[in-house]
């Protein structure tokens, strides 16, 4: 994907966010860039590049990391975005950003991205209205399933909040959060737009295969 010349119109980017893989250099037991050309070859619709944690490579190997992901997702036509890293995702002209509630507030971020994708984690209907307003264009909803990959994690909420966000608003969800591919479809059922995993492909012995079978499952 090229740069996009204005706000991502919602059928599209529900359609990026059916399985949509999030990762950094801890997550992966081999190089994230072949996790990442592995699980799009599989199935994957989106990329967040999310270089958190103790191993976590910094500055110029953060931002040459960023370029190899951002170069594979080029290729094969799949959005890239970074997590929380405004200054890199412009310096690149990544696809997009996603940001948590405690990153730089979304109002600001979307004045400096301009058109780009802008997705916020919410964790209740409060925070959902409020991003919808500051101008995100997906919403980020979890933990719904326990989760070993995030430190700071919330308490899990089941599918549940899934389908009170949907009543509340028509913004693009993905469900994020312990999903796997036996838990995919419940989250489809209750309204989500997609999943958003780590652990479910990057910890996978076939990268290709979880993508694949993940991407199976998390068709509405
Ligand atoms: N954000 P896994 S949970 C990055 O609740 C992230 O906002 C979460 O990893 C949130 O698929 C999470 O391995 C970790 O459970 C997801």
């Amino acid at each position: 994907m090229t740069s996009i010349e204005s706000r991502i119109d919602e059928g599209r980017m529900r359609s990026y966010l059916r399985l949509y893989l999030v990762l950094g250099s801890s997550n992966c037991k081999t190089d994230p860039a072949s996790v990442v050309e592995e699980a799009i070859r599989g199935g994957a619709t989106m990329i967040q590049f999310r270089e958190k944690g103790s191993k976590a490579a910094r500055l110029a190997a953060k931002e040459d990391l960023a370029r190899r992901i951002q170069a594979i997702c080029r290729r094969h036509g799949v959005p890239f975005i970074v997590n929380d890293d405004v200054e890199l995702a412009l310096a690149l002209n990544a696809d997009g950003v996603h940001i948590g509630q405690d990153d730089e507030p979304a109002a600001q971020v979307r004045e400096r991205i301009g058109d780009k994708i802008l997705g916020v984690s919410v964790h209740s209907t409060a925070e959902a209205r409020l991003a919808e307003e500051l101008g995100a264009d997906y919403l980020g909803v979890g933990p719904i399933y326990p989760t070993a990959s995030k430190e700071d994690a919330q308490q899990p909420q089941g599918t549940e909040i899934i389908q009170r966000l949907t009543k509340l608003t028509s913004m693009p969800i993905v469900a994020i959060g312990g999903i796997t591919a036996d838990r995919a479809p419940h989250v489809i059922q209750a309204g989500a737009d997609g999943v958003a995993v780590i652990s479910a492909i990057t910890h996978a012995e076939n990268i290709y295969q979880a993508a694949k079978i993940l991407a199976s499952r998390a068709t509405g």
